[in-house]
């Protein structure tokens, strides 16, 4: 809902990581770029949240790869109504500080948009990844940092301790004051009482804009810093300001909400994974909350028999517009648009980004298929991992990645 208060809030997207986690998924494009679920790319997420929450000021920090980035968010973020007040704004690092150099750290790239910050004058700044798969109301968060007078708040959620080691750890107070902040501890603390879970930092951020202005200025003039928000920022300023967190959680059930980070290929194809669940966690049907993305116009999907009279077939899984399966079966799968798979042909537990051709006979199991992509007739992948290693990515747990490089399809001089 729109209010006073979301009118008063700029949204700063942080798009410039480099993703390094996802390999080959992100070596030509940024990490909020890569496709997912079918039809969308990941900062559609975060993007939607803001639209949906009311919040209509928003300008995204990229740097990294940021072609398809950019590309993604002009043709389906332009909605907006500059003459209202809203706007999705590209913030690429364009060296507007005295200092020479790119988005050193994520407190750098605000740093060094502190000029557009101060022009856009909105009483707090909410700091956001642009890189996680969620639905979530900001302004819940931002409502609780305004009647909690606190100078910033962050957001969080509960993991399991083991892998809290990832991510920012908080300890609270019982009124969710922030009392300790770890980036990425080796032996993350558990909450008191809740053996086996961590309180984790998701990244977010709620800023009173005059306190994160000082902090930022504060920060800069450190030679010693990382400029980093969980490194440097959050840590620094626990104790001298009032530090809240905002638990996150799903309203109806009161327990920790649906929330992935999907840095890494086993996580990522997870998340992909769990939308085939018959009810899935994610709830990508929900009107009141629409994922937003930009996407060509697409004749519907098409399931045919093949020549010989095989059926064309999928079940548990999300086949985008524009697909042909011709003749080919599909299980626990997402298969993005305009893709084809031929006669004969076995898919299982896959996600397949956009145009990619899979020709007839091949049997893939448990991999990552990039956008346009050509498979080969009688191509089997993710059953002798040894052997797949040998040509593809495979991640520890054995998910297999394979891009047009890796098959030799792009011939590029680099
Ligand atoms: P990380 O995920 O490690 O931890 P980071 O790599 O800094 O954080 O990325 C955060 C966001 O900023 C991403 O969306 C990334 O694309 C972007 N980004 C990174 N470097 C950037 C740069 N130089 N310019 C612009 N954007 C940049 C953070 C917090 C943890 C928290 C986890 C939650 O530090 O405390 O637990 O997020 O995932
Ligand atoms: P996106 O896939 O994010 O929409 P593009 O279609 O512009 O972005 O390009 C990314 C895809 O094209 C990736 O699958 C990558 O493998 C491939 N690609 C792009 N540029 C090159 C290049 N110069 N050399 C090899 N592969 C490339």
């Amino acid at each position: 809902m729109i209010t006073e208060l979301t009118r008063n809030t700029l949204v700063l997207i942080l798009a410039g990581g480099e993703g390094s986690r996802l390999k080959d998924l992100t070596k030509w494009r940024a990490k909020p770029a890569v496709p997912f679920g079918g039809k969308y790319r990941i900062i559609d997420f975060a993007l939607s949240n803001c639209v949906n929450s009311g919040l209509r000021k928003i300008g995204v920090l990229t740097q990294y790869k940021s072609h398809s980035l950019l590309r993604h968010i002009q043709r389906g973020w332009g909605f907006m109504r500059a003459e209202i007040g809203e706007f999705v704004e590209l913030l690429p690092a364009q060296q507007r500080t005295s200092e020479k150099a790119w988005y050193k750290g994520t407190a750098d790239a605000l740093f060094q948009n502190m000029d557009i910050m101060q022009r856009h004058n909105t009483e707090y700044v909410i700091v956001l990844g642009g890189d996680h798969i969620y639905t979530m109301d900001y302004a819940k968060m931002l409502v609780q940092h305004v009647q909690s007078g606190a100078d910033f708040t962050v957001g969080a959620i509960e993991v399991p301790t083991e892998e809290a080691t990832g991510f920012g750890v908080l300890a609270v107070n019982d009124d969710m004051r922030i009392t300790r902040f770890d980036e990425k501890p080796a032996e993350p603390e558990s909450i008191p009482g809740k053996p086996g879970t961590s309180l984790a930092s998701m990244g977010i951020y709620v800023f009173s804009t005059r306190f994160l202005y000082e902090t930022l200025s504060e920060d800069a003039a450190k030679p010693e810093s990382s400029h980093d928000f969980g490194k440097d920022i959050i840590p620094a300023r626990i104790e001298d300001s009032v530090a809240m967190a905002y638990a996150f959680r799903d309203d109806k059930t009161g327990l920790p909400a649906y929330w992935r980070d999907v840095g890494t290929l086993q996580s990522y194809w997870q998340a992909n994974m769990e939308l085939c669940d018959v009810e899935p966690e994610l709830n990508l049907y929900n009107r009141a909350w629409t994922i937003w993305t930009y996407q060509t116009q697409n004749p519907p999907a098409k399931f045919v028999f093949d020549e010989e009279g095989r059926r064309g077939e999928a079940i548990d899984s999300l086949i985008s517009a524009g697909c042909i399966i011709s003749g080919a079966k599909v299980k626990r799968s997402v298969i993005s648009f305009n893709t084809i798979i031929e006669s004969h042909s076995t898919i299982k537990d896959c996600v397949i980004l956009p145009k990619v051709r899979i020709g007839p006979n091949c049997r893939i199991t448990r991999a990552i298929i990039d956008k346009e992509t050509e498979i080969p007739e009688g191509t089997v992948i993710g059953e002798d991992i040894e052997a797949d290693r040998e040509r593809f990515h495979v991640s520890p747990e054995g998910i297999v990645l394979v891009t047009p490089e890796m098959l030799g399809q792009y011939s590029f001089p680099m």
